[in-house]
């Protein structure tokens, strides 16, 4: 059904004729790249994107770099490297998503929307200098919900004003659902906010009507189809003003299986014409225990080839981010971890806080060297695989690996210590990192758990191998009765060195009749990520 009345956005045009920035095209028609203002609006010649999550200084701009460098979320390599925190300022929201409720917490679980302590931004700069004190690796400040940014405009500006001038190493970053956004890309500016994410779920506002049944706009509340179009018409303008300042804007879209699976294929289309630097596609969380309306009505998540299916047919357009953790709006530490329960208000209260920017720099300088120092043994790797994996009647083969890691790019941590497994796809041209999965902790009090084994080969039952840095006789023997091969000899190596020489051993052995391939089957997400409380409980 189509909207009685067209909104109408201040200083805009209606939205009948596309003009440029300030103006919104109608959907469907064909839209001229605005300015990039330095973004990754830059392609090569064959139509990729020049720049994007796991590319590094030779492919953009100095500025740009120096931007996403030691942003843990706008590059894939900064994020085994470098931690990012939340404030819990801004509790409001000014539409309702199906798949939200922020009423139900959980301090074990990691989902966006959940917080266990809201701030005052007050409260929020103490804690980032607390954290920034004793996590020096601590490089980005987001402000993330537990409701939306910019529909609590004072708390987060505040906060923003306050940590520019008080912590001035530390970038800004925000999320919204974009509604707000074009009243406030100057006050975005203002504050050196220079990474943006916008929750696009949708460009059709009939698809956008069955994720949100209204929006609270101009003081008024839409519904429907109507309050959808609004939404989508300010999500564009806000995008396409955020590109023509500069700002680097990611785009977060949920894969809502049967509603807007195919559809982010025309979302990552739309976002990556007005400029934006990133598209992260994550998995509808939909646990019936949450209390969202998708819970209630058991409209499911995708499963992880379905996941990965949609990614890689958005390969090519923006840029894809895989690694995200779909974190709590109180997180804090490396992406995957979450320490956040390390900063209660009261533990600050307690602690001898020394915002020391020089210490900091000083901490950050060795952390960058040793991510080049990944990123040349990266690059060292995937130069030796096109020799690696020559090995007759296996030039074609790809394979999943999960590995488990906790960080600096290295394969370190024991299979009974994860609580993700870090997700490569290879091939003798390649180890490409394409996501991780989250899993039950198998070992609990120094006792292996064999029931969470289950859950956790269903996780990541699509791999052929394992890489761990130790494992047990008994998860080895599980493991490898599920066809998933248990791999330990690479402990310590960097990932994508270790990933492709198992690979040419795993080639090696096929060639020679030792084992034979098989594909693998699908593989289970699973809902919320394990916290730092849970793994201490
Ligand atoms: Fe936070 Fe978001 Fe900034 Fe990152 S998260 S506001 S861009 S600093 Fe990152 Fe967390 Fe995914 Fe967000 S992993 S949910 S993408
Ligand atoms: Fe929840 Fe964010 Fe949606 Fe608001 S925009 S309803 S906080 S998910």
């Amino acid at each position: 059904m189509q909207a009685a009345a067209t909104p109408t956005i201040a200083g805009a045009a209606p939205a009948k004729t596309y003009i440029g920035i300030g103006q919104i095209k109608p959907l469907g028609a064909a839209l001229d790249t605005p300015p990039t203002g330095g973004g990754c609006g830059s392609h090569n010649e064959d139509g990729h994107a020049s720049c994007g999550s796991s590319s590094g200084p030779d492919d953009m701009p100095a500025e740009i770099w120096d931007k996403v460098k030691n942003h843990p979320c706008y590059s894939e390599e900064a994020h085994h490297h470098f931690a990012r925190m939340h404030v819990a300022v801004a509790p409001a929201c000014n539409i309702q998503c199906n798949y939200c409720n922020r009423k139900y917490d959980c301090s074990n679980e990691s989902r966006p929307g959940v917080v266990s302590q809201k701030l005052t931004p007050e409260q929020a700069v103490k804690k980032v200098l607390a954290v920034a004190s004793e996590i020096p690796q601590m490089t980005v400040l987001g402000i993330a919900g537990p409701g939306d940014a910019l529909a609590n405009p004072k708390k987060t500006f505040d906060t923003m004003r306050e940590l520019a001038e008080m912590a001035p190493d530390i970038k800004l970053c925000l999320s919204t659902n974009g509604l707000a956004l074009p009243d406030m890309v100057d006050e975005i500016c203002k504050y050196n906010i220079d990474h943006v994410t916008i929750t696009i779920n949708m460009v059709d506002p009939e698809i956008g009507a069955k994720i949100y049944p209204w929006i609270f706009h101009n003081h008024k509340r839409y519904k429907g189809y109507e309050a959808a179009k609004i939404l989508h018409e300010r999500q564009m303008l806000g995008l396409e003003m955020l590109t023509a300042r500069g700002v680097l804007t990611k785009i977060n879209s949920v894969l809502i299986p049967g509603i807007n699976d195919e559809h982010l294929i025309e979302v990552n289309r739309e976002v990556k014409k007005r400029g934006a630097f990133l598209h992260n596609i994550m998995p509808l969380i939909s646990e019936a225990e949450h209390g969202t309306v998708f819970g209630l009505t058991g409209q499911r998540g995708p499963t992880a080839q379905e996941l990965k299916a949609v990614q890689d047919a958005c390969m090519g357009g923006a840029n894809l981010m895989r690694h995200c953790r779909q974190c709590r709006a109180d997180a804090v530490g490396l992406l995957g971890e979450d320490r956040s329960e390390e900063f209660t208000l009261d533990k600050i209260e307690a602690m001898d806080v020394v915002y020391d920017l020089d210490k900091r720099r000083a901490y950050q300088e060795k952390v960058e060297a040793e991510r080049q120092a990944q990123h040349q043994a990266k690059v060292n790797a995937l130069s030796n695989a096109f020799d690696a994996g020559l090995i007759a009647g296996t030039g074609d083969l790809t394979v999943l690996v999960a590995v488990a890691t906790e960080g600096h790019g290295r394969v370190n941590l024991h299979f009974g210590h994860a609580t993700e497994f870090q997700i490569y796809e290879v091939n003798r041209k390649k180890a490409l990192f394409v996501g991780h999965r989250r899993v039950d902790l198998y070992c609990q009090g120094g006792y292996g758990e064999d029931e969470q084994l289950p859950s956790i080969v269903n996780a990541i039952n699509d791999c052929h191998a394992v890489l761990v840095a130790k494992i047990g006789a008994c998860p080895k023997d599980e493991l490898k009765a599920a066809g998933i091969e248990p791999v330990d000899q690479y402990a310590g190596e960097f990932i994508e060195k270790a990933a492709l020489q198992w690979f040419a051993d795993y080639c090696e052995r096929v060639a020679s009749g030792a084992i034979a391939h098989q594909a693998r089957g699908d593989a289970h997400i699973r809902q919320g990520a394990y916290t730092g409380a849970a793994a201490a409980a």
